[in-house]
């Protein structure tokens, strides 16, 4: 696997913060829309057998920039999980309301998050994903987060055809109403470490991972230390913030190895 497609530590620092991040391979010509094309004529949802009747998904998981992200956030014996789905959101389906994936079990370290592919550019019109980056730590009980409305920060996923979006598992998220003409497609994959970090496995550089503080530019940080130190998606407040940095830091530290 080349250097060339793992992340480097500012991304790793930008992932702890704000719970996502977005890759887009340049895959073969005319791949997405063999993919969206199939998915277009599909009868039934195949649940976790959708890498069966759409065989060529596994590309997108072996192009190396896919794998140089996943390599880089789980170590390199990652796990891509059994289980999968295809959300296909028809033409007039509403919008889904704000929610965390799984049953409440949650963790605070970097072991497993969600691939979301995308066969087809997608518009606002189409029911796009939507995210609140920097949630990820925050354990919210769904039947309250079914009545927030819209929150401040969230990010649509409007993205062009062949992006993977990378989210922690926990990230809050739903998705708009779909307004458009088109069948909106999304290819849900689970991964999952397998072994703990004993050293990054990432394009580590220990010069610029531990640059000092800086506050005046804490707005515009571009190096993991003040990155992790600095930036707040969601505009909290003091303890709030301090919590959220001291967790960031384990995890920094989880994946560094130091802990192993
Ligand atoms: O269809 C989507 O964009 C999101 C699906 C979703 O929220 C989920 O799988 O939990």
């Amino acid at each position: 696997m080349s250097d060339r497609f793992l992340l480097n530590d500012a991304d790793i620092a930008r992932f702890l913060v704000n719970g996502y991040h977005l890759v887009e391979p340049e895959l073969p010509d005319g791949l997405n829309e063999t993919i969206a094309a199939q998915l277009d004529a599909l009868d039934h949802n195949p649940g976790d057998a959708i890498t069966e009747a759409v065989p060529e998904l596994w590309q997108v998981l072996d192009h190396p920039a896919v794998k140089g992200a996943l390599i880089s956030l789980l170590g390199a014996d990652y796990e891509v999980q059994s289980h999968r789905h295809w959300h296909c959101k028809q033409p007039g389906a509403g919008h889904m309301n704000w929610h965390q994936d799984g049953l409440n079990s949650r963790d605070t370290l970097l072991n497993r998050f969600l691939g979301l592919y995308y066969p087809t550019d997608i518009t606002p019109e189409m029911g796009p994903t939507i995210i609140v980056p920097g949630t990820q730590f925050r354990n919210a009980p769904t039947d309250r987060m079914a009545t927030y409305t819209n929150i401040r920060g969230q990010v649509p996923l409007t993205v062009k055809a062949g992006t993977v979006a990378f989210t922690h598992y926990d990230l809050w998220h739903g998705t708009a109403a779909n307004r458009s003409p088109h069948k909106r497609h999304m290819i849900k994959f689970l991964f999952r470490r397998t072994r703990d970090n004993t050293a990054p496995t990432w394009n580590h550089d220990p010069e610029d991972a531990s640059k000092t503080r800086d506050w005046n530019k804490r707005a515009e940080a571009e190096d993991a230390n003040n990155i992790l130190n600095f930036h707040n998606p969601l505009g909290v407040s003091q303890s709030d913030h301090y919590k959220e940095r001291a967790i960031r830091r384990q995890n920094w530290d989880y994946l560094m190895g130091k802990s192993a």
